[in-house]
């Protein structure tokens, strides 16, 4: 491998390149430029009041209000938290009421009834002899209510298993409404309020639980009563699946009740035969980050890239628009777009952006609001300018749409043959404690300019797979995955004995795709599954979390709940934690005795894998006496 490189993937190298024939920046060029602060590198600025800015030296060991650094970085880590719990759980608080506006004759339909039934009855809403819609309409509404309910704690989904449950009642971190949480962060992290780095760390915890079991969960289950539950499907990854002669739009960000009237309105008879007028031969979609995770996972629609690829898609000078949401979107797109015929168009009032053509997504008009987001796209053919137009070859297949109701269903149809089909999680609970799979790692994340693009997910999962650790994974770890072919059947040649005769006979690849960020959620489920299937509690489950190229805050939230939820969790970024002595003992060592794991931080994908595998097994051997 070229040290040089910026990316293993070819596709990101050769566009880098052309960024440089093109005289345009993108993000390497402004990280070489960047001086990071190492104040702000170790998490001991503090700008909470403006008595401050207060940063901490040996010679102001404490701020002017006497905050000591711990104080300091466990407050800067809550609000971490409280960012990326607010995130997911807004997203989740707008597909419930999108749920809300579900009608029979209406843009938003139910498509997975089962699942609405299956929920309805969870929260004990009357289904029997009444609309569906109606059912649905309350569900949302009960959903709704879980964000801002005046008393009690927050509904807990059914796969968390009961010791899991007395271990954060013990520790007083039961999560309450959601939206509660998040104001108790802002309100605790206020000057003046909590100063003892144990207490904020478990309001923190508090937090991201009300976030990884609440928020995300909401997004994920809802998500599937309205668009489907995802199956496996077929598709391709990378800036190859850009079409030379088609309207290419990329539809990036992250709630699917956008991207979702895109993949419809782009099949409109009407807006195909307009494509054709202007010249092209059709309307191409490729998603980006998470959206590209939701419309692949239901639909196929192909992927264009991850996180740090967003820039280089409007490179290519072969996309008429990029479409956005909300998060992870790069300001730098506005000023970018300029230099190409690209149109940048943010349709959420939540993420306007200077530069960019905002077209507001209206939930009531949906799918008429979709026709003309893509009607902007096509009427921009005309202004492509061919001299500029690159489009790398490097695409690869991939399986993705691994929900676990598919997982279920596939290891049922396979392992028990069509005649016993269990519909629980017992091939994998068996495979797991039988040995013939060592364990399982959810990898998930983002990119991150600190690592190498894709080396920091794609050498760690190629690692743990050769050694028999199956992978799961969801985000932009999802899409490195699929580019580097590791989603595919074919990856099976890389991995241990044991686990590529588990995917050959149940005919899945060795890493499955399990969706979106707010998708998270699927992993818990199945893991408080098989941790209830075997009456033991999470901990105890050789099964590990790791980011290796972590970057927002989101990601800070989902480690905190990933790790409260008694998974231990690999970080290849190093938080900015650094400077609080007390807080990185917490997270790094002491959290193991209170909620049965903890934060590992090794930026080296090899080396950390040889540390969870060394982990892995040393809990299987536990689990091996128990069974
Ligand atoms: Fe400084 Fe305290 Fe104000 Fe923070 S809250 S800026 S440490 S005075
Ligand atoms: S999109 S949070 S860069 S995974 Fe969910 Fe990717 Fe990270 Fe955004």
């Amino acid at each position: 491998m070229d040290e040089k490189l910026l990316s293993i993937d070819n596709a990101t190298n050769e566009l880098i390149k052309k960024a440089q024939t093109d005289g345009v920046e993108t993000i390497w060029d402004r990280k070489a430029n960047m001086k990071p602060c190492p104040m702000g590198e170790k998490g001991i600025c503090c700008r909470i009041c403006t008595m401050g800015p207060c940063r901490i030296t040996p010679k102001t060991p404490r701020g002017l209000c006497g905050a000591t650094a711990d104080v300091i970085v466990s407050r800067n880590f809550a609000r971490m938290v409280a960012g990326g719990a607010a995130a997911h759980s807004d997203h989740g608080r707008d597909i419930a009421h999108v749920l809300h506006m579900a009608s029979k004759d209406g843009n938003y339909k139910v498509r997975d009834e089962a699942k609405l039934i299956k929920l309805a009855k969870r929260w004990e809403i009357t289904t029997e002899g009444r609309d569906i819609y109606d059912v649905a309409h309350e569900v949302a509404e009960f959903a709704l209510n879980q964000f801002g309910k005046p008393f009690g704690n927050l509904e807990l989904p059914p796969s968390l298993p009961e010791q899991r449950k007395k271990v954060w009642e013990d520790l007083n971190i039961v999560p309450r409404a959601i939206d509660r949480e998040v104001v108790t962060i802002m309100h605790s992290t206020h000057v003046g309020c909590t100063a003892d780095a144990d207490s904020m760390l478990d309001i923190s915890t508090r937090t991201a639980l009300s976030d990884g079991w609440g928020g995300s969960y909401i997004a994920t289950e809802l998500s599937d009563i309205l668009f489907g539950t995802p199956i496996p499907r077929e598709t391709e990854a990378n800036l190859g699946v850009l079409e030379e002669n088609q309207v290419n739009i990329v539809l990036h960000g992250h709630e699917p009740s956008l991207s979702e009237m895109i993949v419809l309105a782009a099949e409109d008879p009407e807006l195909v035969a307009l494509a054709k007028e202007v010249g092209a031969d059709g309307i191409n979609l490729a998603g980006m980050c998470c959206t590209a995770n939701e419309v692949t996972m239901r639909h196929g629609v192909k992927i264009a890239g991850n996180f740090a690829q967003q820039e280089l898609a409007i490179l290519t000078g072969a996309v008429e628009a990029v479409i956005v949401d909300v998060q992870c979107i790069f300001p730098a797109l506005a000023p970018l777009a300029d230099c190409y015929h690209t149109k940048f168009i943010t349709t959420s009032p939540k993420a306007r952006i200077t530069g960019a053509t905002h077209l507001e997504f209206d939930e009531e008009k949906a799918y008429d609001s979709a026709k003309s987001i893509v009607r902007e796209a096509i009427l921009n053919f005309k202004n492509r300018d061919n001299k500029k137009v690159f489009i790398p070859q490097t695409k690869n297949h991939a399986t993705v749409g691994y929900s676990v109701d598919a997982i279920v269903n596939q290891l049922d149809t396979v392992v028990n043959s069509q005649i016993d089909p269990t519909g629980t999680v017992k091939p994998l609970a068996d495979c797991i404690t039988s040995g013939v799979l060592r364990g399982a790692a959810g990898v998930v994340g983002c990119n991150n300019p600190k690592v190498k693009h894709d080396y920091g997910h794609i050498e760690l999962i190629k690692e743990l797979i050769k050694n028999d650790v199956i992978v799961v994974v969801t985000g932009c770890s999802a899409q490195a995955c699929a580019k580097a072919g590791l989603l595919s059947k074919d990856a099976r040649r890389l991995a241990g004995k044991g686990l590529a005769t588990v995917c050959e006979l149940v005919d899945i690849p060795p890493v499955l795709h399990m969706g979106s960020c707010v998708d998270i959620s699927r992993i818990l489920e199945l893991v408080g599954e098989v941790a209830k299937y075997l009456n033991v509690d999470i901990p105890q489950l050789p099964v590990v979390g790791a980011a290796p190229e972590w970057m927002s805050e989101k990601a800070v939230s989902i480690g905190t709940y990933v790790v409260a939820s008694g998974i231990d969790t690999w970080l290849g970024v190093v938080p900015p934690v650094t400077g609080g002595p007390r807080v990185l003992e917490i997270l790094t060592n002491e959290m193991e005795n209170t909620l049965g794991a903890k934060f590992f931080v090794e930026p080296d994908p090899v080396k950390a894998a040889g540390q969870i595998i060394e982990r892995i097994e040393q809990k299987r051997k536990a689990l091996e006496e128990m069974f």
